[in-house]
């Protein structure tokens, strides 16, 4: 099987499990006919406008009946993929899809590949690169946040962004084209060869490279929402880390709770801060110990901290800092990682001990001082500008940022050898790419093996 043919195509778009209903799409070539053949309304059917609903029993091979169904009816190229298309609206149940794909299969229909509606509706001019990609961002969103950016690529926000970019880049490359086409006697005539380090429409360039540079900037915070970052608690036993773990968990809201059945030493929950997806983990106890399965414990800690984005390390305010404490704070997986020193009980500790400078005192008993936390762990995360909404559009996927990257890496090599006095024929060739990689972005410049490789990592049904 590949993509790019538009054989007719089927497959369950929304999760498999028991729901009120489940949707079966399909689209290709002469779908509404084959699905005609198992409809129990077969004229109505073909019959149907397009992006019009028909009532009907889906049947099967034997013309029995399999489920009361509702089936959206698109023609060509009014539709997601721009080719013929139905989605037929049936119960939610295991045996009851399954009778359905299988009638469908029996008809005619093959099963969808990963992203192969989405991967038709690019083919088909319905969508760019950009956009195609932010459908699967939209389907992986987990907060407000990443949700808002992906809505604002599937707009088409950074495509046009793209194409403006793009437009400007070829301004220029065509300035240092049409320069190149005058002969070199028209110059020599004039005593020298006056294109050497000329290069026409430089300051549109060096607008351009800015507005580039800005893009690939935006790649940090966008990819933070889509993504998340893992966030893990540390500290002596009996600091109150699972306590904490279980605060922060009620006051930011648990995005997805700890999935049960895991086999883990350690305790992860998704949560939101400030729309940021956190993976939240407490850890066992960070201390030297000679039991051997506590030490396993301490060591998957310590593999787990490698990896965290910031790292809140909790201090049980009652007893101070200790010198196991300060061991930890000055060991060799924490140096250079973003750490947050939380004071925790301050409900008691605040009459015993004094805290050093720069500690967030709370109180995971209480929930006195959460949101200052919470605060600090999205600043420590996203920075001060943690606000994607700004305006400006950001790029969101490692294809886009490395193009992006490609681009700018030209445009500043281009402008570079200008300044250097370069002809204009030695420069011209990194416009030119540049032009391409941002062509590629939206998919104007494509090659089927990137295709491939981005379509097949979306979901069936997408
Ligand atoms: N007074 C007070 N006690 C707390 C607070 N946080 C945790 N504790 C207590 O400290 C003990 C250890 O807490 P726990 O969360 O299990 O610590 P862990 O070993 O670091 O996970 C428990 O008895 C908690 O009730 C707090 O903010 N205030
Ligand atoms: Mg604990």
């Amino acid at each position: 099987m590949f993509y790019g043919d538009d054989s007719p195509i089927a497959a369950l778009a929304t999760p498999p499990g028991h729901g009120a209903l489940a949707v079966i799409r399909t689209s290709g070539k002469n779908v509404i006919e084959l699905l005609a053949e198992r409809f129990s309304a077969p004229q109505k059917l073909k019959a149907a406008a397009g992006n019009t609903v028909v009532y009907g029993w889906i049947l099967g091979k034997d013309r029995g009946r399999l489920d009361e169904t509702l089936v959206s009816v698109y023609h060509a190229p009014k539709s997601y993929t721009g080719e013929d298309g139905a989605d037929i609206s049936c119960h939610g149940g295991y045996a009851v899809v399954q009778a359905v794909l299988e009638t469908l299969h029996d008809a005619g229909f093959r099963d969808a590949l990963p992203g192969e509606f989405t991967f038709r509706a690019f083919m088909n001019g319905k969508l760019d690169l950009t956009r195609a990609e932010s459908v699967m961002e939209i389907v992986s969103a987990k907060t407000g946040k990443a949700h808002a950016g992906a809505v604002r690529r599937l707009s088409g926000d950074l495509e046009s962004e793209i194409r403006a970019i793009k437009e400007k880049l070829v301004r220029v490359l065509a300035g240092a084209e049409l320069f190149l086409d005058y002969s070199e006697d028209e110059f020599m005539e004039a005593g020298t060869d006056e294109r050497a380090g000329v290069l026409p429409e430089r300051e549109l360039a060096q607008g351009v490279l800015a507005d580039l540079r800005e893009l690939a900037a935006s790649f940090r915070i966008e990819n933070l929402y889509q993504e998340g970052a893992l966030a893990v608690i540390a500290g002596r036993p009996n600091a109150g880390k699972s306590s904490l773990f279980n605060r922060l968990l009620k006051e930011d809201r648990a995005i997805v709770a700890e999935s049960p059945g895991t086999t883990r030493d350690w305790l992860e929950a998704w949560i939101a801060v400030e729309g940021i997806p956190v993976r939240l983990a407490d850890t066992a106890g960070i201390r030297d110990s000679s039991d051997a399965i506590e030490k396993n414990g301490v060591k998957r800690s310590i593999e787990l901290i490698k990896c965290a984005d910031v790292v809140l390390y909790i201090v049980d305010g009652t007893v101070g800092l200790v010198d196991e404490d300060k061991q930890f704070l000055h060991s060799g997986e924490i140096t250079g990682k973003p750490l947050i020193m939380v004071w925790n009980k301050d409900d008691v500790a605040r009459e015993m001990t004094e805290p050093p400078a720069g500690v967030e005192r709370v109180s995971a008993k209480t929930g006195e001082g959460v949101l200052s936390l919470s605060a600090r762990i999205a600043e420590a995360l996203a920075g001060r500008k943690a606000d994607v909404a700004d305006g400006r559009i950001g790029v969101a996927s490692a294809r886009q940022k490395a193009l992006v990257d490609r681009v700018v890496e030209q445009v500043a090599d281009a402008l570079d050898m200008a300044d250097k006095g370069q002809a204009l024929d030695i420069i011209a060739p990194s416009l030119r790419e540049a032009v391409d990689c941002l062509g590629e972005i939206t998919g104007e410049v494509s090659t089927a093996d990137i295709l491939e490789v981005m379509f097949s990592s979306f979901c069936v049904g997408k």
